[in-house]
């Protein structure tokens, strides 16, 4: 089909014969999403990849894909009683072919619609009943939108909780040159510290060893700076207060069989969560948790580093979320 172009949206094989979607634009853009954990494992921007995923990464139920954007729900960490991040990212999600009305409407072509809901043996383990309906969008620009709507179904009258993340792996040259913008001054528990509250000091979050800090109330808008690249990460969150950052350093990276020993100076973790105040929902109430990433040429003031600030202009041109 020499010349014929490729479908915006594609359902088709991938690793292991896992099932995902891929989503293709203009500029050589694209995005992948697995139905195993709904879970979006590429993101290109003029065919170059901008997400990480680890060389070990196991495509395999029932362990989570270790890169890409994992979802935690209905719990982040131990948050709670249940597995590591709760159990929506190790679960089979399907294709919503009859969603109900998106709250906004979009303009790209390329996005997919899935869905999870509990089986009797989920009920088990977290007796709850939801409908968690994931938009993953691929915009005519190449940002990338993740839309999370959360039911509560239950129909004895029971209000649930839960904690959230998109636990997004960013791909960055070299983690000793990324800074990450927007967190200066704020309040964060330091998973290295007893998850003990902190309030941040640097003018930037910068990675000269293992970092595990929750953020708690953060911007709606965040920045990653990859200096070689010139590149900066934009993250757009809305319903999402908190933000986790997260690389594990060498240590850490050698205890984890799924993944690489020097893979740790190759991704960060910036992840748009709601943590500190769970979610709660009574019967039929719905929430919303939006996600927005950009790729865009990062710019200095004058002709001096300026400590790595953004070019206002640059990312305020951008919409907001
Ligand atoms: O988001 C940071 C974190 O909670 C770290 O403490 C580390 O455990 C990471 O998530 C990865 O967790 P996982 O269960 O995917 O290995």
């Amino acid at each position: 089909m020499e010349g014929e172009k490729a479908p915006a949206v594609e359902v088709c094989k991938g690793v292991n014969g896992l099932d995902k979607v891929v989503l293709r634009e203009a500029r050589d853009c694209s995005a992948e999403v697995y139905l195993y954990g709904g879970h979006v494992t590429s993101w290109k921007n003029d065919g170059e990849e901008l997400l990480f995923v680890s060389n070990k990464a196991i495509f395999k139920p029932p362990k989570a894909i270790r890169g890409g954007i994992p979802i935690c729900f209905p719990q982040f960490s131990n948050f709670g009683s249940l597995e590591q991040h709760g159990f929506a990212r190790n679960k089979q999600w399907s294709i919503d072919t009859d969603p109900p009305p998106f709250p906004t409407v979009t303009s790209s072509r390329a996005f997919v619609d899935l869905i999870l809901k509990p089986s009797e043996e989920d009920l088990k383990i977290w007796p709850n009943s939801y409908e968690f309906r994931l938009r993953v969008t691929l915009g005519p620009g190449g940002d990338l939108m993740l839309t999370s709507r959360i039911r509560n179904t239950n129909t004895e009258g029971k209000t649930f909780s839960f904690t959230f993340a998109y636990h997004t792996y960013f791909f960055v040259s070299d983690i000793s040159e990324v800074r990450v913008e927007g967190l200066e001054t704020l309040d964060y528990l330091d998973n290295l510290q007893e998850r003990k509250r902190f309030t941040e000091q640097g003018d930037a979050v910068v990675f000269e060893s293992e970092v595990d800090k929750i953020y708690l109330s953060t911007p709606a808008k965040l920045a990653i700076l990859d200096h070689e690249k010139k590149r900066t990460f934009v993250l757009r969150k809305d319903g999402l207060p908190d933000a986790v950052v997260w690389n594990p350093w060498d240590k850490k990276a050698k205890a984890m069989a799924d993944f690489g020993d020097d893979e740790y100076k190759h991704m960060v973790c910036v992840e748009a969560a709601a943590i500190e105040k769970p979610i709660e929902l009574k019967p039929n109430e719905e929430w919303t948790g939006r996600l927005e990433l950009s790729a865009v040429p990062s710019s200095y003031f004058s002709g001096h580093y300026f400590s790595g600030q953004l070019d206002p202009e640059k990312v305020l041109q951008s919409s907001s979320i």
